[in-house]
């Protein structure tokens, strides 16, 4: 335990390619080569490490791994380095930026892997949290044809997965999610619209998917909507479980109080990192909404936080957590995330618990700022 106050003395931003084994659509695009930012901070002798959640296009959110590139090395960085908290968790740099959770959760979560390593803890600890494994599901990209998403879901099933999230858009939808549910009569399955549907023309598609026995229905209406959700979960049994449209406790606070639906899926990078996501979950636990955690295909380092989180008891349903095999030939952490008997093991080495492979990362590394001070 290293006590007093801690100076960012280093601060690296770099970029990486990073190839998926398999192309990962989504109603509003698809994604083959990730682009992914990576940070570390170095202070007392510790080097912390995050990963910035943007995708490579403005279609999930409007951060995108270049707007994180200009925020970050522009404004965030340039404020990081030099500066000196009692606690590694305290690093808000640039208080008056507006926007951009993503590139700001970047800092934060990095604050807590700093913490974390000082105190000689793992992120589980520094939580609070207590559960050693974490149970977890899948997410399947838009597959264009019926037998193909079938053959994926078999799979992933017998691997043991506990929740199959399969992505849809109009025209990829009902009938499709009918033939998973009838080849699959009992299993746990989910769908994910990303937006992709309005109350005033989808709502009879809607409710053809309301009869699919799914889990739920992941954010189908508008990114930043809160009241056509509500209204639409008014119209249907299954319960609607946002993403997009929670970006912060405010949200949180806003979609309990209209019911805008029932369960929350929590990324730290989309609500600006651990304090907010520990926020949003303290508020559905005492809604009585239950939240699981969710992924942006990220590598190992972006794995570990998201882990971690999923580790405090509000984080009832299986996240969006899989194998680092699920995405990457071959991940940047040492070990990979491996999941057994449909739960991931929470690393419990000091901070995220896995080692980043320095000379890999370093190898494969297209742009680099390195702010000193
Ligand atoms: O909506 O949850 C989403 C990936 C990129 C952008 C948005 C989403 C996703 C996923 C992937 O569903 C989940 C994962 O990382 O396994
Ligand atoms: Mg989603």
């Amino acid at each position: 335990m290293r006590n007093g106050r801690v100076r960012i003395e280093r601060v690296v931003v770099r970029e990486i390619p990073l190839e998926l084994r398999e192309f990962f659509e989504i109603s509003s695009g698809g994604t083959q080569a990730r682009r992914v930012v990576l940070l570390t901070l170095e202070a007392d002798g510790i080097t912390a490490w995050s990963e910035c959640v943007t995708g490579e296009t403005p279609g999930y959110s409007y951060e995108t791994t270049d707007t994180a590139w200009h925020v970050l090395t522009k404004w965030l960085l340039p404020a990081l380095v030099g500066a000196e908290v009692e606690d590694g968790r305290e690093l808000h740099p640039v208080p008056w930026l507006r926007g951009h959770p993503m590139a700001r959760a970047a800092i934060e979560m990095a604050g807590w892997d700093l913490e974390a390593k000082r105190r000689g803890q793992s992120l589980r600890q520094l939580l609070g949290a207590t559960r050693g494994a974490v149970p977890v599901g899948v997410s399947i990209g838009i597959q264009p044809r019926n037998e193909d998403l079938i053959a994926r879901v078999e799979g992933y099933l017998d691997e043991g997965y506990r929740k199959i999230k399969i992505k849809i858009k109009p025209g990829r939808d009902a009938e499709m999610l009918g033939a998973v549910r009838n080849r699959f009569p009992d299993a746990p399955l989910m769908a994910d619209a990303n937006s992709a549907y309005t109350l005033a023309h989808d709502l009879p598609r809607l409710r053809a998917m309301d009869s699919c026995n799914l889990m739920m229905i992941e954010q189908p209406l508008a990114h930043e909507d809160l009241l056509d959700h509500s209204a639409l979960q008014r119209e249907i049994r299954t319960a609607v479980c946002l993403d997009e449209s929670i970006r912060s406790v405010e949200d949180a606070r806003l979609a309990h109080h209209l019911g805008s639906g029932r369960i929350i899926n929590i990324k730290p990078g989309r609500v600006g990192g651990f304090a907010s996501a520990i926020a949003i979950h303290d508020l559905c636990v005492a809604a009585g909404w239950p939240v699981w955690c969710g992924g942006m295909l990220e590598s190992g380092i972006g794995r570990a936080f998201n882990v971690a989180l999923a580790a405090l008891p509000g984080f009832t349903i299986p996240g969006d957590i899989s194998d680092s095999r699920r995405y990457w030939a071959r991940d940047i952490v040492w070990p990979e995330f491996k999941m057994k008997d449909g739960t991931m093991p929470v690393p419990d080495g000091p901070g995220i618990g896995v080692a980043p492979d320095i000379e890999r990362i370093e190898a494969l590394t297209v742009r680099k700022a390195v702010f000193e001070g």
